[in-house]
C-alpha cells in the first residue's frame, strides 16, 4: 500500500463533506501536531524529570502526573495557534476554556472535548495511556459568545472523534461518521501513516474486559454475565478470556481490532459509572459504532444521552453488537442465571 500520511488522508476525505471549506481538516490536523509532540514526552517519560508527579490535583481529585499536565498543555496550544476551535472542554480543567477570546479563535466553528491522557495512573508503569478527542461544530456560527447548551450535546451529535494510543507503536485512530481509519506514527518521517484502512469491529469476540475487583459492587445481571461468560459451552467459544488493561484506549483499541466487550457499568461506589461521558464514553462509542459495534449506557444508547456537566460519569457497555446484546438480554431478564 503506497504511504499515505494523515494529511494527505484528510485532505482526500475532504471531498467527503461538499461544504467543508478544510476547518475540520485543519481541525484534525492540529490534533495530530499534538499527537506527535505528546508522542515525544509519552516516550522518553522514564528519562525526562516529568514523569512523577506535579503535586497539583484535578478536579477529580487525582494527583496529576507532569504527563498529563503536559499533554493538556500540547492540546490547548495546538487548538489555540490553529484557529478552528472555539471551546475546549478538557478532563484537567474544572471548567470549560474559551478560545472565542483569542482573536484568532473568535471564528471558530467547533468545540473540542478531550482527555489529554487517559490512563496516566499507568504511565510510571509504561502501560500504554492514550489521548481521546471530540469534536462538535457550534449551533450557531455567528462568532457570539458560546453557550452551555452548543457544548453539552449528545454523542450523536459529534462530527469528528478520535484517541491516539501511545503504545509499542503510536497510533491515531479517527471517525468522521463515515467509517474509522487508523494511522500508525513512523517516527523515521514524523507522520501518522494510513495503516488501518476502513476500520471494522468484529461482530463477536471472546474476549470480555472489565475490572472484576468491582463483582461484589454489580448490579444482579452483570455478575450474572460475567458467570456467563466463564462457563463452558465451546459451542459459543466459551469460557471467554479476561483481559483488562486499565487504561480505556488500550483496551478498547484491542477491541477493536479483535472484537471482544469492554464493561465500567454502574457500581455502588459509582451509582452513575465511572468513566466520563464527554471525553472518554462518547468518542469512543461514535468510533466503536462507525466500526460496527454498539455502546449501551443501562438501556440507553451512550450516544442518545443529553448532557448536563462537562465532566459527567456514565456507564457503559461497549463492543462487538452481538456480545453487547447479550449484556441487553441479561438486563432484560432472558437468560437464566448462570
Ligand atoms: P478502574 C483510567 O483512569 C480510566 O479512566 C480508564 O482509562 C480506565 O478504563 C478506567 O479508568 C480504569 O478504572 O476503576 O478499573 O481502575
Amino acid at each position: 500500500m503506497a504511504l499515505k500520511t494523515l494529511g494527505q488522508f484528510i485532505i482526500e476525505k475532504q471531498a467527503d463533506f461538499p461544504y467543508a471549506k478544510g476547518e475540520l481538516s485543519r481541525l484534525l490536523r492540529d490534533i495530530g501536531i499534538a499527537a506527535k509532540v505528546i508522542n515525544r514526552e509519552v516516550n522518553k517519560a522514564g528519562l525526562a524529570d516529568i514523569l512523577g508527579e506535579s503535586g497539583e490535583q484535578n478536579i477529580q481529585g487525582e494527583v496529576q502526573k507532569k504527563l498529563d499536565v503536559y499533554a493538556d498543555e500540547q492540546f490547548i496550544e495546538a487548538l489555540s495557534r490553529g484557529g478552528e476551535c472555539c471551546y475546549i472542554a478538557s478532563e484537567e480543567h474544572e471548567d470549560g476554556i474559551d478560545l472565542s477570546v483569542n482573536l484568532g479563535c473568535k471564528n471558530g466553528k467547533y468545540i473540542v472535548c478531550v482527555d489529554p491522557l487517559d490512563g496516566s495512573s499507568n504511565i510510571d508503569l509504561n502501560v500504554s495511556v492514550g489521548s481521546i478527542f471530540s469534536i462538535y461544530r457550534r449551533s450557531v456560527q455567528d462568532g457570539s459568545e458560546i453557550s452551555m447548551e452548543e457544548v453539552l450535546q449528545s454523542g450523536d451529535k459529534q462530527v469528528a472523534a478520535g484517541y491516539i494510543i501511545y503504545g509499542s507503536s503510536t497510533m491515531l485512530v479517527y471517525t468522521t461518521g463515515k467509517g474509522v481509519n487508523g494511522f500508525t506514527l513512523d517516527p523515521s518521517i514524523g507522520e501518522f501513516c494510513l495503516s488501518h484502512p476502513d476500520m471494522k469491529i468484529p461482530d463477536t469476540g471472546n474476549i470480555y474486559a472489565v475490572n472484576e475487583g468491582n463483582y461484589l459492587k454489580f448490579p444482579q445481571y452483570i455478575k450474572d454475565y460475567i458467570k456467563y461468560c466463564q462457563v463452558e459451552d465451546p459451542a459459543s467459544n466459551r469460557p471467554y478470556t479476561s483481559r483488562y488493561i486499565g487504561s480505556m484506549v488500550a483496551d478498547l483499541h484491542r477491541t477493536l481490532i479483535t472484537g471482544g466487550i469492554f464493561l465500567y457499568p454502574e457500581t455502588s461506589q459509582y451509582p452513575q459509572g465511572k468513566l466520563r461521558l464527554l471525553y472518554e464514553c462518547n468518542p469512543l462509542a461514535f468510533i466503536v459504532e462507525q466500526a460496527g459495534g454498539k455502546a449501551i449506557s443501562g438501556r440507553q444508547s451512550t450516544l442518545t444521552i443529553q448532557p448536563t456537566s462537562l465532566h459527567q460519569r456514565t456507564s457503559i457497555v461497549i463492543g462487538s453488537v452481538r456480545m453487547v446484546e447479550t449484556v441487553e438480554a441479561f438486563m432484560d431478564g432472558f437468560y437464566e442465571t448462570a
